[in-house]
């Protein structure tokens, strides 16, 4: 008989973002396609968030929120999962920064570094976001980001555009 084939399972962060349509459907909609997605295993959820748009022209408020999965898909098959959630979710990419209806960032994969054309791990601004560090501390207080834990960089970070709204589920219920 075949023994069976072993996957090795890594944990990645995810950051998903939206300031178009109905917000916290949209984040609803990721959880929902990530959940059915054959090798990806939600393991936690933040509260969602809403933050003032960082960079790029004037656009909407935003919600954002962290998860974390379990995962046996290697970064790249997962940053394609991502992609086509997004696409999936009416995701129409103009310029960068702008408005969109579903952004899912890769925030880290394990601790894979890379460096490649379609990616950049660990992401290479969430050191300086607080709508994605301060999400994320919720859930993984002692990831090392660069040198320093996820914690002590949210209570440093500037929070004052961002409202905590609670969890997803009492926004929008579970399908
Ligand atoms: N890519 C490379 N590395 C990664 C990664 N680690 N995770 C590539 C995901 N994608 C990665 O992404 C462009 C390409 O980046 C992808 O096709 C992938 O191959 P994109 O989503 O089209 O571009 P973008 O999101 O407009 O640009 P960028 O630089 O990723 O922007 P950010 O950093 O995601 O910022 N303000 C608030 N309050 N909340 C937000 O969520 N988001 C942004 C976007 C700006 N301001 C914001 C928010
Ligand atoms: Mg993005």
């Amino acid at each position: 008989m075949r023994a069976p084939a072993v996957h090795k399972l890594s944990t990645a962060y995810l950051a998903l973002g939206s300031n178009l349509g109905d917000r916290a459907a949209m984040l609803r909609g990721a959880l929902t396609a990530l959940r059915s997605t054959s090798g990806v295993h939600v393991v936690a959820e933040s509260a969602v968030y809403e933050t003032a748009p960082v960079g790029g022209p004037e656009q909407p408020e935003y919600l954002n929120m962290v998860v974390a999965v379990d995962t046996e898909l290697g970064p790249e098959a997962l940053l394609e999962r991502c992609l086509a959630i997004e696409a999936g979710h009416g995701r129409v990419r103009r310029e960068r920064w702008g408005a969109r209806t579903l952004d899912i960032d890769m925030l880290c994969h394990g601790d894979t570094v890379l460096h490649s054309a379609r990616l950049t791990l660990p992401h290479p601004r969430m050191a300086e976001r607080a709508f994605v560090l301060v999400p994320l501390a919720e859930i993984a207080p002692g990831l090392l980001v660069g040198e320093a834990r996820a914690e002590a960089l949210a209570t440093s970070a500037e929070r004052s555009g961002m409202r905590k709204l609670g969890t997803l589920a009492a926004l929008v219920p579970e399908d």
